[in-house]
């Protein structure tokens, strides 16, 4: 085997000769994360019809991709933590024993290169060299994911240095599982129909993944690593890898307040980190350091220090639109890869949303003539943008500050038409933990399961937890116990209906009047009021400047605490908590019990009740 000089670690050296003895691909391809590599890779994935070059006067250096029909999304079914103890992988994940699906895997790869080119992809998720980055590599027989994996990481050949001889990194094995015999044509999206494997080994910290080309299931620095693989890491070196946005919140008169927060799929996460405040606020800004990773360290003064772990946004591309988001759209003007959205006849990028009129025909993503009388969605409902994070307007100066920024505050929210305040404060670092743990989203058309349904993902990290939940939840516990003045826990619900069904708060750029309640809480500005959840605002405790049409009577909607409807809320927190209940953190319960008793008091105690406004002018 001939190795680059540049690589010296031995591990890696041994490693690669021996995926690549197994999977015996044609040829090994040292990636060195040049910009000529990148462009190399691109063009021959034009020639080969997996990429369709998009018009460079409307969509400088970027790239159409079709994927096939059947591989458009992460595959939870098919994805597996093999701790050697199954009680380890807790109930919510999928286990098989690791020894035997190492068997299945090494019968499933041998041979699964052929015909193909091995990419060895060496990244960093954070800034290179930094105390909170941690390397990977990623062997793949996919050009796709490592031209993505280019705009994800830091990826390149500085990583050996960092790597050095005998540093640590996690290895990650990726095949679309479809080798090509002497002579066979290739597809523009290979993939394998009959077997998909996303297999994590907790205590080898490594990841094998089999099958499919998309998204978290082939770039593996995502949520395999960043989540799933760190997840573990961070509990056993006291530390939290979580699935948050991370965001700067700077003050008119220049204070700036990192918060991270933590939503499920479809609550407009993305839309959250990159908000543009309204200018009738003042002089407000928010920058954006990242939209779905964080991974956060206690620092020496005993602060908490997050960066983002990724260098782009694998955004879901529906619904983002100038309006919506600003601040993505500028960021996926150029330098970009589109993943199963519609094509212009311009040669530019369409998608549901994008604009309130469609254009008169398209291309959909099956490859398919369309137009807004066919009956059927242009872009797929999972459709992605893959853009680098240096072009966002708003992000955060600190951004690859390899120190990381100092969180102050922990946000959680979900979709919840009914039962979920607009904002409130936990009580403490235990009831922010039984917040966010208990925390639900309304299934929309997009997910699983008859719309409307509460689903629990405790910390948005049910998909993406690489243990036992309740573990989690202690890790949790135990984390906020040992730092000194530990962020404040928040939750917010952007989504409360009325009783005619329409959307209460207006969202989007409005939601800044929370955020600067939550920031302003977390330095210790901002009046909060108790309740059996926690501490609210009031309704002059929201700065209300160019939204002052939204009542009092409104705003008291947002915040109700319906007695009957908690009491039923509290028990599906019950059934969770059956689910988990060998390892479930004794303090949860508890908790549980203490709201349970305070909500007998009456809302007039919490001083949120209508009334109470009509006294205060
Ligand atoms: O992303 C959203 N956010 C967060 C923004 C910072 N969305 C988009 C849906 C999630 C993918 C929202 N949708 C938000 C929101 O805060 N709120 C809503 C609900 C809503 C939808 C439409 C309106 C209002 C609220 N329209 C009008 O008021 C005109
Ligand atoms: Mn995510």
């Amino acid at each position: 085997m001939d190795y680059p000089a540049y690589v010296r670690n031995a591990r890696v050296r041994k490693w690669v000769a021996e995926v690549a003895e197994l999977c015996k691909p044609d040829q090994i391809h040292w990636c060195d994360g040049s910009q000529e590599e990148y462009d190399m890779l691109c063009e021959q994935m034009v020639q080969s019809g997996t990429f369709i070059r998009l018009n460079p006067e409307k969509r400088p250096n970027s790239y159409l991709c079709r994927s096939d029909p059947s591989d458009v999304a992460r595959v939870e079914d098919r994805t597996f933590i093999c701790s050697i103890s199954k009680d380890d992988a807790g109930p919510t994940n999928n286990w098989v024993n690791p020894k035997e699906m190492k068997e299945t895997l090494t019968g499933l790869f041998d041979g699964s290169m052929r015909g193909r080119t091995m990419y060895v992809i060496p990244y960093s998720m954070g800034p290179l060299g930094s105390p909170i980055a941690h390397i990977g590599i990623e062997l793949t027989d996919s050009p796709y994911v490592v031209v993505n994996m280019r705009i994800m990481t830091r990826m390149g050949k500085a990583v050996y240095d960092v790597l050095g001889e005998d540093g640590e990194f996690i290895p990650c094995l990726h095949s679309v599982g479809m080798p090509l015999e002497a002579g066979q044509k290739d597809v523009p999206w290979p993939s394998n129909h009959k077997h998909k494997y996303i297999v994590h080994f907790p205590e080898e910290r490594t990841i094998w993944s089999y099958g499919s080309g998309y998204g978290g299931n082939a770039l593996l620095g995502k949520k395999c690593f960043a989540l799933r693989i760190a997840s573990v890491m961070a509990r056993a070196e006291g530390w939290l890898a979580e699935h948050m946005l991370i965001l700067g919140v700077e003050s008119p008169d220049g204070e700036k307040t990192y918060v991270a927060a933590a939503f499920p799929s479809a609550c407009g996460k993305t839309n959250f980190a990159m908000l543009i405040p309204p200018k009738e606020m003042g002089d407000w800004k928010v920058t954006t350091v990242g939209d779905d990773i964080a991974w956060i360290k206690p620092g020496p003064d005993g602060k908490l220090y997050a960066i983002n772990p990724e260098s782009g946004y694998f955004g879901v591309a529906p619904g983002t639109s100038w309006d919506t988001n600003p601040n993505a759209m500028a960021s996926l003007e150029r330098n970009s890869i589109f993943t199963n959205v519609a094509l212009t006849d311009d040669g530019d990028v369409w998608w549901e949303g994008m604009t309130e009129e469609p254009p008169a025909h398209l291309v959909d993503w099956l490859g398919q003539e369309w137009d807004p009388d066919c009956g059927r969605k242009a872009s797929h409902p999972n459709a992605r943008f893959t853009a680098p994070a240096s072009q966002c307007p708003s992000i955060d100066p600190d951004w690859e500050n390899p120190k990381g920024v100092p969180i102050k505050a922990f946000i959680f929210g979900g979709r919840r038409s009914k039962t979920v305040p607009l904002v409130y404060q936990a009580f403490n670092w235990m009831y922010g933990t039984y917040l966010a743990a208990t925390m639900g989203s309304e299934t929309t058309a997009a997910a699983a399961g008859a719309v409307g349904n509460v689903r629990r993902d405790p910390f948005a990290m049910l998909p993406f937890c690489g243990y036992h939940m309740g573990d989690y939840f202690n890790h949790w516990l135990q984390f906020g116990r040992r730092i000194p003045n530990p962020p404040r826990i928040f939750s917010v619900n952007w989504f409360r209906k009325d009783d005619d069904g329409k959307f209460i708060w207006p969202g989007f750029a409005q939601n800044m009047r929370v955020l600067k309640w939550v920031v302003e809480r977390a330095n210790g500005h901002a009046v909060g009021t108790e309740s059996p959840l926690g501490w609210m605002p009031r309704y002059e405790d929201l700065d209300w400047n160019g939204l002052e049409s939204f009542s009092p009577d409104q705003f008291y909607d947002l915040m109700s605490i319906d007695r009957d409807v908690w009491q039923q809320e509290l028990l599906q927190h019950e059934e969770l908590f059956l689910r988990l209940f060998d390892r479930l953190p004794k303090e949860l319960t508890h908790i549980r019990e203490l709201i349970r008793s305070s909500l007998w008091r009456s809302s007039e105690h919490w001083g949120l009740a209508p009334e109470r406004y009509a006294s205060t002018e």
